[in-house]
């Protein structure tokens, strides 16, 4: 094949023409963590945003290459051709490409703008707003408490909504700056420490949507993910008053015999908070209330099923490298104190009770 006069060898045309195709596999909106495909005003704000943005690069790709192929090929240099015309200045030509820049520019930066400000700024200030805060490396959600309100509820990694209703979200940071996406549905927004950023979100579709930090924040960046669950108002509303209960007290003797170890010498206490526990009150960890309703663990890494509950507590790196329960917890890190098989069975009974 030739181009511009250059011979290209059909081999190299076709590896480029196959990492095209490759690249453009990412554009599926099948994908769960596709933008393409939209469940919520918010993110269809930011793809129509995104297209509008995506033809006026085209638009100057386009330009500038007629442009350039256009003089290369004209004004190319042909045999007994004299030395070109030497030229300084063009005051039209210069004013003509500072003003259509600019253009260009006021097309982006204003729709871009007023889409920023919309998403900021709820349609409904008064509606269930959600404090949602970025831990290394999971999500912390925070509910107003259904009836007493100086009360709240507080969950982890699951963070349910209602359908059709506008929710606000206030994006909060422990440690180092993280961000709040929701591909299908909102995002993405920085959840930056002593700063609150504010984002509202709809979801107008029940289902399960895929969340992740946008922001790399840490070794485990890529696994700090979290799911919305999209509800009918009265599931919502029925999810939200269990989980406002006290974690559930199972007579069944194996999970008493983890709830004794989780709160004694296996020293889980000191960074979960298991409401309605006397000694449970950390904060370092996911609270742990009603963790056996949630699907996932590890910050929606894996299934919550036994089995990998058991592989999550016995060897946590296993399933999420580099997390500060493995880095801190004195079960990994002094070997006098490691778990044994059966002290494991008891802590999963006691979390998976924890309904
Ligand atoms: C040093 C503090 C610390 C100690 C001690 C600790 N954990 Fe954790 N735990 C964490 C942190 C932090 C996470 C979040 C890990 C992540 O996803 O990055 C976590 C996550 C978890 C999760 C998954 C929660 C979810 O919703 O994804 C479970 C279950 C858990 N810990 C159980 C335990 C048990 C059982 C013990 C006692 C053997 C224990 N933890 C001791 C800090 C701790
Ligand atoms: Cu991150």
């Amino acid at each position: 094949m030739w181009l511009m006069g250059y011979r290209i060898q059909s081999k190299y045309v076709v590896v480029m023409a196959f990492l095209f195709l490759l690249v453009f596999t990412g554009c599926t909106p099948s994908h769960h963590m596709s933008t393409f495909d939209t469940h919520g005003p918010v993110a269809r704000s930011q793809l129509v945003l995104f297209y509008w943005i995506f033809w006026a690069a085209v638009f100057v790709f386009v330009t500038v290459s007629i442009a350039l192929f256009y003089t290369v090929l004209k004004y190319r240099r042909r045999s007994g051709d004299p030395d070109p015309p030497q030229i300084h200045g063009h005051t039209k030509l210069e004013i003509a490409w500072t003003i259509i820049p600019s253009i260009i520019l006021i097309v982006v930066a204003v729709p871009t703008v007023i889409t920023i400000f919309d998403n900021a700024n709820s349609p409904e200030p008064s509606a269930l707003t959600i404090e949602a805060k970025g831990h290394q490396w999971w999500f912390e959600f925070t509910y107003p408490h259904p009836e007493e309100p100086d009360k709240k509820v507080v969950t982890a990694n699951e963070l349910h909504i209602p359908v059709d209703e506008v929710v606000n979200v206030n994006l909060e940071s422990k440690d180092v700056i993280h961000s709040f996406w929701i591909p299908k549905i909102a995002g993405k927004v920085d959840m930056v420490p002593n700063h609150t950023n504010t984002i509202w979100i709809k979801a107008d579709e029940t289902g399960e949507y895929y969340g992740q930090c946008a922001e790399f924040c840490g070794v485990a960046h890529a696994k700090m993910k979290f799911r919305v669950i999209v509800q009918t108002k009265e599931q919502f509303e029925a999810w939200l008053k269990v989980q406002a209960l006290p974690g559930l007290e199972s007579a069944d003797p194996l999970a008493v015999e983890g709830r004794n170890l989780f709160e004694g010498d296996a020293r889980c206490w000191t960074c979960h908070k298991v409401e309605g526990s006397k000694r449970s009150r950390g904060t370092t960890g996911p609270n742990l209330t009603h963790f056996g309703s949630r699907n996932h663990l590890a910050a929606g890494v894996i299934e919550n099923t036994q089995d990998n509950l058991r592989k999550w507590i016995q060897d946590p790196e296993s399933i999420k490298q580099g997390t500060i329960m493995y880095r801190d917890a004195q079960v990994y890190t002094d070997p006098d104190k490691s778990l044994t098989e059966s002290q494991v069975s008891a802590l999963v009974a006691y979390l998976a009770s924890l309904d």
